[in-house]
């Protein structure tokens, strides 16, 4: 397996593919009848179990029960059967700080596998930690048992199911939840004194009964996106913004695929946070790209004229597929595939209510220290294409994802440089687990301000160089693109942190 010919895709090729795919959206689909088997049946709302919206850690405890289920969810007025965290669409949003141990009893009451990662979490990524290698079988319970790590930035993390080949059907079923770290950058007055609001983006494909389109019927190369789009599961939702006051938006991308432009009207954005980091000061922005897995916290100032503004996800193209996107666009007008990215998406409105003393921005957040220079660099080449035995598939470096193979070993307590090359036709969202990283330049053109992030856009024809620090554990883990749906069909790779 280890020397292999890539076969670079070119347009005639793609017109092949269909019958590769078909093998794969084959196996998903009936791991997806497995979900809606009656075994398990739909459990109904109103049976509802004790839902907590929110769950804070108390006297250094986070401690508490999160269950996974297939049932009805009332969406936008609509009966739709969707997968939840304790039978709520996004799950509780959990909150620790610094130092606190954190228990998770899970029980899993699906029909088929999961487990949990904890996406941006510096925690251990083995035993009861941030495992994504765990196989959670239905009916089965077990104890996640971790601390918040000294080294953990606060801010915005979340958590959802990572097991491979199943992440993509799990996630866009539903289950996301938050998990926020609080700390320095709460306490900064202006920031303390700005309204705090949570937006989970997720989308879902339905049909008119509200179910979930299959897998099968799924154009999984592109990534699937939904009809169905949700803010913390509802639809529209609105926030206010004082007049003369800060509103803080603290936004996380749950989708499996979906790319969310983020365009607020009258109102610039100031980026204060990206993937639960604060940056060293405000960055003002016209709209935001926030790709899947990402997160993003915003100021917006309430100096507008009182009345109703929109925010709105504006087109982006973040690539296709040549021949088989033409034909993915063509099937997704009878089966689940809505890429309507040709235009402008309603997410949320944002309203004014009464006047508050005003509130300036914050001139300094939180200072950001420069890594040292690296002991290794490292390039990883994404792309997808024809691969033996396997048909189509999305590839690092020239090959598909092997479970038992370790495909980059690092030392722990050293950095290195990771040059992430994108030589294919669509863009590709990069995540590392456990360990944050600064991104050092996009082609060669350095980024403008320092930033911690876990998840960072490739995007097609790019170049970005990213240093990261492999800190504190040991154990094996993974890094993959975002769209989950490029994750499962291959675009990951096991990353062993060995001890020194
Ligand atoms: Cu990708």
């Amino acid at each position: 397996m280890r020397n292999i010919n890539l076969y670079q895709m070119n347009r005639r090729q793609f017109i092949i593919i269909g019958t590769a795919t078909a093998g794969i959206a084959l196996a998903s689909h009936q791991i997806f009848q497995r979900i809606k088997s009656d075994q398990f049946p739909v459990i109904k709302t109103n049976d509802s179990l004790d839902s907590q919206k929110l769950i804070v850690s108390k006297n250094g405890l986070l401690e508490t029960t999160l269950e996974a289920n297939y049932q009805t969810i009332n969406l936008g007025g609509n009966n739709a059967y969707l997968l939840t965290y304790n039978r709520q669409i996004p799950g509780p949003r959990l909150e620790a700080r610094l130092g606190d141990k954190v228990r998770i009893h899970f029980v899993n009451n699906l029909s088929q596998p999961t487990n949990l990662h904890y996406h941006g979490l510096h925690i251990p990524p083995t035993g009861k930690g941030d495992n994504v290698f765990l196989h959670i079988k239905p009916k089965e319970k077990i104890t996640y048992e971790f601390d918040i790590s000294p080294n953990q930035s606060p801010g915005i993390a979340w958590y959802h199911p990572h097991l491979h080949e199943l992440t993509a059907e799990q996630v866009s079923g539903g289950l996301a939840g938050l998990f926020v770290i609080r700390g320095q950058l709460d306490e900064i007055p202006e920031i303390k004194a700005a309204k705090e609001e949570f937006l989970v983006l997720q989308d879902f494909a339905l049909d008119d009964e509200g179910n979930l389109f299959p897998s099968n019927q799924m154009p999984l190369m592109m990534g699937r996106e939904g009809n169905i789009i949700t803010v913390n599961g509802q639809i529209n939702p609105s926030f206010s913004i004082s007049k003369n006051g800060l509103l803080r938006l603290r936004i996380l991308n749950a989708s499996s695929s979906r790319f969310y432009q983020l365009f607020l009207e009258s109102h610039p954005f100031y980026l204060i946070a990206n993937d639960g980091a604060s940056l060293e000061k405000p960055v003002e922005l016209s709209e935001l790209l926030l790709t899947p897995g990402e997160r993003v916290e915003l100021l917006i100032k309430g100096d507008q004229i009182p009345g109703q503004y929109v925010l709105r996800s504006l087109p982006y193209n973040r690539g296709s597929m040549g021949m088989m996107g033409g034909m993915g666009r063509m099937m997704g007008n009878r089966s689940g595939h809505f890429s309507n990215n040709q235009k402008p998406i309603i997410l949320a409105t944002i309203n004014y209510n009464s006047s508050v003393n005003l509130i300036n921005l914050p001139t300094q957040l939180i200072p950001i220290s420069s890594l040292p220079g690296p002991q290794k660099v490292r390039r990883f080449e994404l792309n997808h294409g024809m691969f033996p035995g396997m048909g189509m598939a999305f590839l690092i470096n020239g090959e598909p994802y092997q479970e038992n193979y370790i495909q980059t070993q690092v030392t722990v307590n050293t950095v290195e440089d990771w040059e992430l090359i994108n030589t294919g036709v669509m863009d590709h969202p990069f995540h590392v687990h456990i360990n944050k990283f600064q991104i050092l330049s996009r082609n060669g053109i350095p980024e403008p301000y320092k930033t911690w992030k876990d998840t960072v856009l490739v995007r097609r024809g790019e170049t970005v160089r990213i240093r990261i620090a492999f800190k504190d554990f040991i154990g094996k883990t993974a890094y993959h693109c975002h769209i989950l749906d490029h994750e499962d069909l291959g675009m990951m790779g096991n990353l062993e942190i060995k001890s020194s």
